[in-house]
């Protein structure tokens, strides 16, 4: 194991966090803030994005700066490999979702041909898709609809002519046309992906525009045929979030139950073990323990929160945290962000690490094999496995950190224009909008994404958050960040404090309208996939509007990211004309060219992604500086629809 030399206070913001980081070292378990720390400096021609591997005749390697090497063995220049880099990025990001969304899909279908033991849990928001589907409703069986959504839903990956059919019912028309005109309106996702992985062989596409288009087609391919059709079809087999009230930190694991975590990021495996860890709780009382506790790690953890109110330890950099409480029986994973380590720590304690889908192993955990149609007993198995194990505690090596705090979530556009109602139930918006017109809301920012052990763990995230709420901007909340964010309190009436004056007045007016106290000043929206209820929303005010996205005082913002899915995200935003600000470095510094375009002003470079989408990528490291060029870009927006700044 390497030397530790930080201090735990410098790792982490979350206090939890660093008592087990302390324990961790006093056990002798080695964690990623070890071996972020062990790894040094990263690779400079990998930060700067100039490093390519395509082909044996490399690796290459561009010097910047004119001293040595300026094009590959093959010619290709730092520009073609550094958008080349890019595209590969978006592309490994855009895919997961891809196949998440996928598997709901054929999850959808199987439900409605009675194979697998789910059921349409939103009839209105099926026959709501179905109808802008133009798939006919009236006088037809749930199940029959639900059965045709599945099959249209899965043409986003078959379809050999036309536009993805998802892109088709959500985007708005003119923002489609301005697509069009750039040729990057995707036809179906398989494609897409096969696509975009064949112009970055060796030999290939190697102009450094054409490259970042290809990016932003992608996204696109990301945006409606991974976000939007994940959440969408999720809604409707699990239903639509509303408000619910929980709990965040370290804290929610209980010493005196099975402890079960769920990690990843389908919700199918984990709707599944909430449900059954209620009915099989006798089989834990009977080995000693008071019941069953769920909570949740990563984004699994927010599709449980959101829709069932299930808690949260913790989010991606402090995964392997839990474990080293030595209290949590089983660590359930799906796909994406587990980290490979999670078994080596669980070895020193009694946590059972296990897998569940076929292209997702990981050496020294269990293995139980998950699909829709063996739901129930998948669920059933992994939790008495959980059971079974509570016996095997060691009790000298218990210690579970106290903290933990309240936080509501289950914001769903739904739900906020449900609570929009109660204030004006005619026309719902115009509250909102009054109060994005006069100020008092300056604008909407989306703070999204991951933590990244490159940096002390929340604490970009909280400090961005906390000074945009100063300057009264609304903030919506998605995947890890919305943990960094709820775990300190800025999801409970609490976070007030850090608001300024108009946004207070709005939060309170609204909040008690709904018989709170206020709304918590972050909107809790849901897992990474739910960015498309970010961009439901931000679609819903710009027609109310009659503006497009672009033209609104939005922003994304992703202070710690770590995943290129992150990037996958950002990149969809800026395609519909939103900015989006990243705290860690993007490998794109290596080609003046390819930053220009992603980074540069439309004012002052002749080809950006601000001159032809209308937003664009801002990479700031500290905090106080970034929000504030997030606020300086919302006031130009602002100023564009002559409003008061
Ligand atoms: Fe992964 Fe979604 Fe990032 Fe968290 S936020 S580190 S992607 S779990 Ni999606
Ligand atoms: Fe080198 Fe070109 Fe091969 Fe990349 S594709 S490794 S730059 S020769």
């Amino acid at each position: 194991m390497s030397k530790t030399v930080h201090n735990v206070e410098e790792l982490s913001l979350d206090t939890g966090v660093q008592e087990m980081l302390l324990k961790a070292r006093e056990d002798g378990v080695e964690t990623a803030f070890d071996r972020s720390e062990a790894m040094g400096a990263r690779c400079k021609f990998g930060l700067l994005g100039v490093c390519c591997k395509r082909c044996l005749e490399g690796p290459c390697r561009i010097v910047p700066g004119g001293k040595g090497p300026q094009a590959g063995v093959c010619g290709a220049t730092a520009d073609a490999i550094v958008a080349r880099n890019f595209l590969t990025l978006v592309t490994e990001g855009a895919a997961p979702h891809i196949e998440h969304a996928r598997e709901v899909a054929l999850t959808l279908l199987e439900t409605a041909e009675g194979k697998a033991p789910y059921s349409i849990s939103n009839p209105d928001k099926l026959l709501d898709i179905a109808a802008r589907l133009g798939l006919t409703v009236d006088g037809r069986e749930i199940k029959e609809v639900a059965r045709e959504v599945a099959l249209k839903a899965l043409e986003n990956f078959q379809q050999q002519f036309g536009v993805l059919p998802w892109l088709k019912i959500k985007a708005q028309p003119k923002t489609v046309e301005r697509w069009q005109s750039l040729n990057v309106l995707p036809v179906n996702a398989h494609l897409e992906v096969t696509n975009a992985v064949n112009r970055q062989a060796m030999g290939c596409d190697a102009d450094p525009v054409n490259l970042l288009l290809g990016a932003i087609r992608v996204a696109l391919t990301d945006g409606y045929a991974g976000l939007h059709l994940s959440t969408d079809l999720q809604d409707v087999l699990f239903g639509v979030p509303a408000v619910v009230k929980s709990e965040y930190r370290l804290g929610v694991i209980k010493e005196d139950m099975v402890n079960i975590s769920v990690h990843g990021h389908i919700p199918m495996l984990s709707e599944k073990i909430v449900e059954w860890a209620e009915k099989l709780e006798n089989e834990a009382r009977a080995v000693g323990a008071k019941g069953i506790n769920i909570f949740g790690v990563c984004c699994t953890g927010n599709e449980i929160l959101m829709r069932r109110g299930v808690p949260v330890a913790t989010n991606f950099s402090s995964q392997e945290m839990p474990i080293v409480t030595g209290a949590v029986e089983a660590m359930v994973v799906d796909i994406q962000c587990i980290m490979p380590s999670l078994p080596r720590v669980a070895k020193c304690y009694h946590t059972e690490i296990i897998t569940t889908l076929p292209s997702v192993k990981i050496p020294g955990a269990t293995h139980v094999e998950f699909t829709p149609e063996n739901a129930d007993e998948a669920a059933q198995t992994i939790i008495r496995k959980a059971i079974a194990n509570f016996t095997k505690r060691d009790p000298a090596k218990i210690k579970i950190p106290q903290d933990k705090v309240e936080a509501y979530a289950g914001f769903s556009t739904e739900q906020i224009l449900e609570a929009l109602k109660k204030v004006n139930q005619e026309d719902p918006l115009q509250p909102l909008v009054e109060n994005i017109k006069s100020g008092n809301i300056l604008g909407v920012v989306a703070l999204v994404g991951c933590t990244n052990p490159r940096i002390k763990q929340d604490w970009a995230n909280v400090e961005v958050a906390k000074e945009l709420l100063k300057h009264n901007v609304l903030i919506v909340a998605t995947g890890c960040s919305a943990h960094s964010l709820a775990k300190f309190s800025l999801m409970s009436p609490r976070g007030l404090e850090y608001c300024g004056e108009g946004l207070q007045q709005v939060l309170k007016v609204i909040g008690k309208a709904n018989g709170l106290e206020t709304l918590p000043p972050v909107l809790h929206m849901g897992s990474c996939v739910d960015n498309s209820r970010v961009d439901d929303l931000v679609m819903t005010l710009a027609n109310y509007l009659g503006v497009e996205a672009r033209d609104l005082p939005v922003a994304g913002s992703s202070p710690e990211v770590q995943s290129p899915k992150a990037l996958a995200i950002g990149s969809y935003f800026l395609a519909q004309g939103i900015d989006v600000h990243v705290g860690i470095q993007p490998p794109i510094a290596g080609s003046e060219l390819v930053s220009n375009i992603l980074m540069g002003d439309k004012d002052r470079h002749a080809l950006t992604m601000d001159g032809l989408f209308g937003g664009k990528l801002i990479y700031e490291e500290d905090p106080i500086k970034a929000a504030h060029l997030i606020l300086e870009r919302i006031i130009q927006k602002r100023k564009a629809l002559g409003l008061p700044c």
